[in-house]
């Protein structure tokens, strides 16, 4: 077999593991059979660049691991500009849902969405995440809470990831909210979760992942105990929505429940952090919401990094705190927001993103045997991207080896 080949290149990120992002000034990267097979500093081994099959000249540009948004909600009805103005007004996030608006709200738009037109927004919405270089996406349930809403949510990221390009990681998220017919009735929507939507979920294969919104006025660090404990009775890997707003322990309780990630921990405290990085934890940090949500509140990046736990940042793609799919504008405001460095974003987009969804041993950064996921970005360095802001740099995007972005247009028919 030939060996595809982009040669030249100004940078390549590598993102594999310990000091740094491995970068690689000058080089090239050869492909085969889905799989990265050799790159490094310079030329490519002469026989490799004579049989190419094609050659992708990447003079000028930076090459990166396939972007991996590690948090999103991606299937869902509606969407919540409605709720700008009560925004503006500083009324907030929890008072909105207190309401009956924000989740709430979408969850009766989802509920009213066919499987069809969930999938055909979610599409949408997938083209736009890999225009912009994401080839991997976590996506959680959520917004149909009752057993055959979540259902549908849940079938239809199976059928996108069946369908599109991009790999969709699936987490069963029913614990994002109480639904109105479960009011004041806490207990009794615990139990229907555990009973009778989990085990269908896990049977069916519909999700990987469990997730819990602990939060006041969601569910109580107790609550979130018993339904994690459920899901890994069950068999399902865990991720905990922690310390998002108010601080409740939840850094904590995801180190002793030994969740594979804990999302936002904008409240975490220092004890939590420590659980974190003993039961190694991923952070997944989420600093588009922290923008979205007005409080001027961002993730302490660096405390964290520095106690030894590993940072992975998200998009948080949903219709309430962070409407938007491009990772590129979220590597700017944790830059900004978090005072991460580009070559700590880039792996905690890559890398340490991988770990968050359970697959660094297949993708997130560029090493021979790895999955060939591979972004190329019109930027002469990682710093660009970061620094110009609010456009789209990415030029080619390979996913398993194959060209699905090509100067920035999706290629049909593949
Ligand atoms: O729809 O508001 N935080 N869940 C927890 C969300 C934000 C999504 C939403
Ligand atoms: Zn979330």
């Amino acid at each position: 077999m030939k060996a595809d080949l982009i040669i030249n290149a100004s940078i390549i990120a590598c993102c594999t593991g310990g000091e740094g992002a491995g970068i690689i000034e000058n080089g090239y990267v050869a492909v085969k059979d889905g799989k990265i097979i050799a790159l490094g500093e310079g030329n490519a081994p002469g026989d490799m660049e004579g049989y190419g099959t094609r050659i992708i000249d990447a003079a000028g540009k930076t090459v990166t691991p396939g972007l991996i948004d590690s948090h999103t909600h991606l299937i869902h009805g509606g969407s919540r500009e409605k709720e700008l103005p009560l925004k503006l007004k500083g009324v907030p996030y929890l008072e909105i849902l207190k309401m009956g608006g924000g989740i709430l709200s979408t969850v009766r738009n989802t509920r009213k969405a066919s499987k069809e037109e969930l999938k055909a927004k979610a599409e949408k919405s997938l083209d736009e995440m890999l225009l912009h270089g994401t080839t991997t996406v976590e996506a959680k349930s959520g917004y149909g809470l009752d057993f055959d809403n979540e259902i549908k949510c849940l079938e239809a990221a199976l059928e996108l990831n069946a369908s599109h390009p991009i790999d969709i990681v699936s987490t069963y998220m029913g614990a994002h909210a109480v639904p109105e017919e479960f009011k004041g009735n806490t207990q009794g929507y615990i139990g229907f979760m555990c009973e009778k939507v989990m085990p269908y979920v896990k049977k069916n294969n519909l999700a990987e992942f469990m997730d819990v919104f602990c939060e006041e006025g969601v569910f109580s660090p107790e609550e979130s105990r018993i339904i994690m404990q459920k899901g890994k009775e069950q068999g399902f890997k865990l991720k905990i929505h922690a310390d998002e707003i108010i601080p409740l322990e939840g850094a904590e309780l995801a180190g002793s429940m030994g969740a594979v990630s804990a999302e936002h921990l904008l409240a975490a405290s220092d004890a939590g952090i420590a659980a974190m990085a003993e039961a190694g934890v991923t952070a997944v940090l989420l600093p588009g919401t922290s923008f979205y949500l007005m409080t001027g509140k961002y993730a302490e990046a660096g405390k964290m990094m520095k106690k030894g736990v590993r940072v992975a940042i998200a998009t948080d793609y949903n219709p309430g705190t962070c409407p938007t799919e491009n990772l590129q504008s979220i590597m700017t405001f944790a830059c900004f927001g978090m005072k991460m460095t580009p070559e700590e974003i880039i792996k905690a987009m890559t890398i340490n993103a991988a770990y968050a969804v359970d697959r660094a041993s297949e993708i997130g950064s560029l090493e021979v045997g790895k999955k060939a996921d591979i972004v190329i970005f019109d930027a002469p360095n990682l710093e660009y991207i970061v620094y110009h802001f609010g456009i789209n740099h990415v030029n080619t995007v390979i996913k398993g080896g194959k060209t699905v972005v090509e100067n920035g247009k999706i290629v049909k028919g593949q």
